[in-house]
């Protein structure tokens, strides 16, 4: 037992790479073990944790999405719960598998539809505009925790009907819950070192009585009084909505941020056609892989483009570095606000493709939209500083300042 699964043996024919796809340098600026990873192989054994690791885009997609080969029962971090108790219980819709897994995400559908999202828009379209013409008096600031956290941290609890949402908890027990995916080293030590506090705030904040009227926590509890899940299944996926609704949406503000800093022409043709708010953001998202890995369990003896993976082998499926495979993308390494990256992994892919993507996009749709409005230019004042992650690829400060129009 190596982290809390199975080390596997080098499968014949897979390359053999010694490295540590956890250190911190890495997971800092990822960019060059990506390029290398596709370059071993398909399919590549990291004996370090005795796992597999693909980065070519055409098997992490197969690897992903084939859920009856690759199980998410078994954890999507790199311990197996078939070995090791998972720190917390498990998701009942993220650590499931069909068909278990699909009772659940049915009714996840139904409260983060197209429909609710559209609903949403305009609280986040006057939150945005509230912060950001804040933001344009100020000199400069920090762009991770003035902006990135601040914008979902007050629209998102708002969304789901919270009676209280506290910003430093929510952002911590998303940093617990992807951190927790990788091995037991410091970044993860340090995020679980703050559990005890954090989870109990957090499951007394699922519970229905801390849930408003007409939020899409409350539509979890009218799906169990309807039948379709348990009151308990109900609290569980308020839960889902706390762990994977606000880190991730943090990291792709400041992740585009970033992005429209670093390539003033690209935020140009945005200011230009403010209709290109939503293809901008998918360019962020496959440019810069907000959640940049995920595991699955082989759940039987298989193989992948001719490489035998045997039963319990963990697969690292690097996203962040399909999403920059040339033979996928032609020119990956190019930030175009207009590429309409179509099939891009960074919300996963398959049966459990991100649920919540509907709210995503249309929170970074009001972002987009309201910054095209009234921000002529960002200027970064200094070098960004990335914070690693074992999951998150997330930026840890970045000192900006907002031009007016
Ligand atoms: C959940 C959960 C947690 C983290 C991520 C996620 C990306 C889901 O608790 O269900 O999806």
């Amino acid at each position: 037992m190596i982290e809390g699964h199975k080390a596997i043996a080098p499968p014949k024919g897979a390359a053999i790479w010694d490295i540590d796809p956890y250190a911190p340098e890495i997971l800092a600026k990822p960019e060059a073990y990506y390029a290398e990873l596709r370059a071993k192989g398909p399919v590549v054994f990291i004996p370090k944790y005795g796992i597999l690791a693909v980065g070519r885009f055409a098997e992490t997609k197969e690897v992903f999405s084939d859920y009856s080969r690759f199980v998410s029962s078994r954890g999507v971090g790199l311990d197996d719960f078939k070995h090791t108790r998972a720190w917390r219980p498990p998701s009942i819709i993220l650590e499931v598998d069909p068909p278990e897994h699909t009772r659940t995400r049915k009714v996840m559908i139904k409260a983060m539809s197209p429909r609710v999202a559209a609903s949403q828009r305009d609280m986040f379209m006057q939150t945005a505009e509230t912060m950001i013409d804040d933001l344009l008096t100020r000199d400069s600031f920090d762009a991770v925790a003035e902006f990135a956290e601040s914008f979902p941290t007050t629209v998102f609890p708002k969304a789901v009907g919270m009676k209280d949402g506290n910003p430093r908890h929510l952002v911590d027990y998303g940093a617990m819950v992807f951190n927790s995916l990788g091995p037991d080293n410091p970044i993860r030590q340090a995020s679980l070192g703050r559990a005890p506090q954090i989870i109990a705030w957090i499951t007394k904040a699922c519970a229905r009585d801390r849930l408003l009227k007409g939020g899409m926590g409350e539509m979890l509890y009218k799906a169990a009084d309807a039948g379709e899940i348990t009151q308990e299944e109900a609290g569980f996926l308020v839960r889902s909505f706390l762990s994977a609704g606000v880190d991730t949406t943090v990291t792709a503000i400041g992740n585009a941020l970033y992005c429209l800093g670093r390539n003033p022409q690209e935020y140009d043709k945005l200011r230009a056609g403010p209709s290109l708010a939503r293809a901008c953001f998918e360019e962020v998202l496959r440019y810069t892989s907000p959640v940049h890995s995920f595991c699955r369990t082989a759940n039987l003896d298989t193989q992948v483009s001719g490489i035998a993976i045997k039963e319990s082998s963990k697969v690292l499926c690097v996203l962040g570095s399909a999403n920059m495979d040339p033979d996928k993308w032609g020119d990956p390494e190019n930030f175009r606000v207009d590429r309409k990256p179509q099939g891009h992994l960074a919300f996963g892919v398959g049966v459990h493709g991100c649920v919540g993507q509907n709210v995503a996009r249309a929170e970074m749709d009001a972002v987009l939209t309201v910054l095209a409005q009234k921000v002529s230019r960002i200027e970064l004042k200094r070098e960004p500083v990335w914070r690693p992650g074992n999951a998150m690829h997330a930026l840890d400060s970045m000192q900006i300042r907002l031009h007016h129009v």
